[in-house]
């Protein structure tokens, strides 16, 4: 059983984006005790959440337990282990599998997760339209997914995950930004795995956890509460290109 916080961990979040939801999937995971503060996009870079976190960035957590401040998943996600996953459920007893969980987690955070925002900046929210940043972008999410590919591959059927021969901290970093990859590439999902079937697999089984259906549940109704559709566009614009020709004339679209 994972060490349970007496009060609940505060996490602050602003729903559209995937970074926030690597932290309460990992919550979700160790079944801990926390609430949510879900505010608006818009917000970020305002009191009182720059008094959270001065970057101005989601997601950040306050752990009344332990009086920590904490922002930027990875080491959100290090803490959490470190502090409450007493039985290294999500993690190993050995120094070596442990360092090989936090390089992948490194590789997510440095490799993934600012590649893939880049990407879809470029391909959907850039108020200008620059073919050769969005190429960049998009190869560069490829050549991860072959990274991941690769790895996935040379493992032994029943050992498909990035450490040893089950599911860490490590595996389950990559999974928001992953979940995102068909609106990023704006391809179809059978597009975007082709060639890539281990790594289709391994994050299938992921998001098929109860933890990241709840994760999602949780996602679906404060996107609601602003008003906002899944794919973060607001409510009453019907599709992607209405939403990307309102930026692109400078309406007020915020989320
Ligand atoms: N490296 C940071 C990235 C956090 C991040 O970029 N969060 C986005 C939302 S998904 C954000 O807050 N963006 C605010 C902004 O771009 O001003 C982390 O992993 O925590």
């Amino acid at each position: 059983m994972p060490t349970n916080p007496p009060k609940p961990i505060r996490v602050w979040i602003t729903p559209p984006g995937p970074n926030s939801w690597k932290v309460i999937f990992l919550l979700e995971e160790l079944k801990l005790n926390y609430e949510i503060i879900s505010f608006r996009f818009d917000d970020v870079k305002k009191p009182p959440f720059i008094n959270i976190n001065p970057n101005g960035r989601v997601p950040a957590i306050e752990d009344p337990n332990t009086d920590l401040t904490l922002w930027e998943s990875g080491a959100i996600f290090q803490y959490i282990i470190e502090k409450y996953d007493a039985d290294k459920r999500l993690t190993y007893d050995t120094s070596n599998e442990r360092h090989l969980c936090n390089q992948w987690l490194h590789f997510q955070m440095s490799g993934q997760g600012p590649y893939y925002g880049q990407a879809g900046w470029f391909q959907h929210l850039h108020k200008e339209k620059i073919p050769s940043a969005v190429e960049r972008y998009t190869n560069e999410i490829r050549r991860v997914l072959d990274v991941l590919e690769n790895v996935l591959a040379a493992k032994s059927a029943d050992q498909q995950w990035l450490v040893g021969n089950k599911m860490t901290f490590a595996d389950m970093s990559f999974v928001p930004w992953n979940f995102r990859l068909s609106e990023v590439l704006v391809q179809s999902w059978d597009e975007v795995w082709e060639g890539k079937p281990h790594v289709r697999a391994w994050h299938e089984r992921m998001i098929e956890l109860p933890s990241w259906k709840r994760s999602m549940e949780t996602r679906a109704r404060l996107m609601d509460e602003q008003g906002l559709q899944w794919n973060g566009v607001p409510k009453g614009i019907d599709t992607f290109n209405e939403y990307e020709a309102k930026i692109a004339a400078g309406e007020n679209t915020s989320q």
